[in-house]
């Protein structure tokens, strides 16, 4: 039963708010679960979930050599009893990390069998396992997703294959894992593309493929409700990698996407800075493109490094990242029943059980902080002062009529003949906005 063997890490004990000076780097100098921000506890605001496939799957392999990560609880054996085994050390982190939520894939919670069968039921009895310990502990499930990319039947993708019993056996996998998702109780299901995309457009049909990546969204939306799951869907914009080009690209393609084909109504964003700056934008680009029309739902929260041009999945410890993400979300009304996942693996280097801890609590920490500046530029309300004064012309008559509608090209030719010339132009005063948010660092 849940909990009874001993414990994977032990000598670390639950994991403390100590404050700003505290030199235990075992604790938590901004993140204070239950104080209030704009009035909310920060769990609330930032609703963490570790990632239980870089987290708990992870082995630190790469393309040069295989994984280094020492796990002493991982044992040969057999592979059904080792995932029973992991959803208690799973447990154990949240607990003394003293996050809220978890995600997972389908796959990483627990193997798959020589058939579908087989691997639904090793799904049930891990999920068995995984409620015992959410109803012990109080932990829950941000969201579920199925992995659609590692079996070699997904080579050519899943939903978008051009094999149509490759993407009738994701449907029903999907199905399950829909079913898990909504036994847990967790908040939200992801589509992320795995392999949705293509390497070469000469034996492509691509309209042909997204519309089949329509259809199955469309059936994923019809069975949840059919099961009486009403968690949130969310759609994860990766540009690139593994395809050479993916369909869910970026926020605006992704969102594009979903209004073509009628699915806007029922799926979000969940937002990744590496993917963000894999497809060339900045993070805040990403969530104001979604957030400005609704569709900011969730992220994952890691970071890319400049030098290296691939998805490395990082955690984030950069303050001003965490702060420009942070405006933007409380800027869109926060993030629920979305939250920040931490997508994001410990370093090949970094093997030992205990930087888990570390890669956590600097992320935590980080966004904690994000949240405080950005509530404090709020509050002071010069960079919105700054922001109106440069639109000031949108707010005087003439600006009004156009927002309004109720100006013409006509009209507004009559308007400029008359006037010869438009008014002078204000500085953007760029750098005066980044010393502003300097200010608050
Ligand atoms: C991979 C994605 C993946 C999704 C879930 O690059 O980030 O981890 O978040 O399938
Ligand atoms: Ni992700
Ligand atoms: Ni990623």
């Amino acid at each position: 039963m849940a909990g009874t063997s001993a414990e994977a890490f032990a000598g670390i004990g639950k994991i403390r708010f100590e404050g700003p000076s505290s030199k235990n780097m075992l604790a938590f100098r901004h993140y204070d679960a239950d104080a209030l921000v704009e009035g909310k506890p920060m769990r609330d605001h930032l609703r963490f979930a570790v990632s239980y496939w870089h987290s708990f799957r992870g082995t630190g392999g790469d393309p040069f050599g295989p994984g280094t990560m020492i796990r002493p609880w991982e044992k040969d054996g057999d592979p059904l009893q080792a995932a029973l085994s992991r959803v208690d050390v799973a447990f154990e982190f949240l607990e003394k990390l003293g996050c809220d939520f978890y995600c997972f894939h389908d796959r990483d919670v627990a193997p798959e069998g020589a058939t579908l069968a087989e691997s639904n039921k090793h799904l049930d009895t891990v999920a068995d396992r995984l409620l015992a310990h959410q109803e012990r502990s109080g932990k829950k499930l941000l969201w579920g997703t199925a992995n659609l990319f590692s079996n070699p039947r997904y080579v050519h993708g899943a939903a978008t294959s051009p094999n149509a019993e490759v993407f009738a056996y994701a449907a029903a996998q999907v199905k399950k894992a829909l079913e898990v998702t909504h036994r847990l109780g967790g908040a939200g299901y992801v589509f992320w593309g795995g392999r949705e995309g293509y390497q070469c457009l000469w034996n492509t049909d691509m309209k042909r493929e997204l519309d089949h990546l329509a259809r199955f969204m469309h059936m994923a939306v019809e069975y949840a409700r059919e099961i009486g799951f009403t968690g949130q869907f969310y759609f994860e914009p990766k540009p690139r990698e593994p395809m050479k080009h993916q369909y869910d690209f970026d926020s605006a393609t992704c969102i594009n996407f979903l209004r073509t084909y009628g699915l806007e109504k029922h799926v979000k964003m969940n937002i990744e800075t590496n993917h963000a700056t894999l497809a060339g934008h900045e993070m805040q680009h990403e969530l104001e493109y979604a957030g400005l029309q609704g569709f900011l739902g969730s992220i994952d929260a890691n970071t890319g490094d400049t030098l290296v041009g691939w998805d490395t999945d990082q955690f984030p410890t950069n303050i001003y990242l965490t702060t420009q993400i942070m405006w933007s979300i409380l800027k869109y009304g926060g993030l629920a029943p979305g939250g920040v996942n931490f997508d994001a693996k410990v370093r090949r280097e970094s093997f030992e059980p205990v930087d888990l801890f570390h890669a956590h609590i600097g992320g935590m920490d980080a966004f904690a902080r994000g949240l405080k500046i950005a509530a404090a530029l709020r509050a002071d309300g010069a960079i919105q002062k700054l922001v109106e004064e440069r639109y000031a012309t949108w707010s005087g008559p003439l600006g009004k009529r156009i927002e309004a509608g109720t100006e013409s090209f006509a009209s507004l030719e009559k308007e400029m003949l008359a006037k010869g010339e438009a008014q002078a132009n204000i500085s953007g005063r760029q750098e005066l906005f980044e010393n502003v948010i300097n200010c608050y660092l």
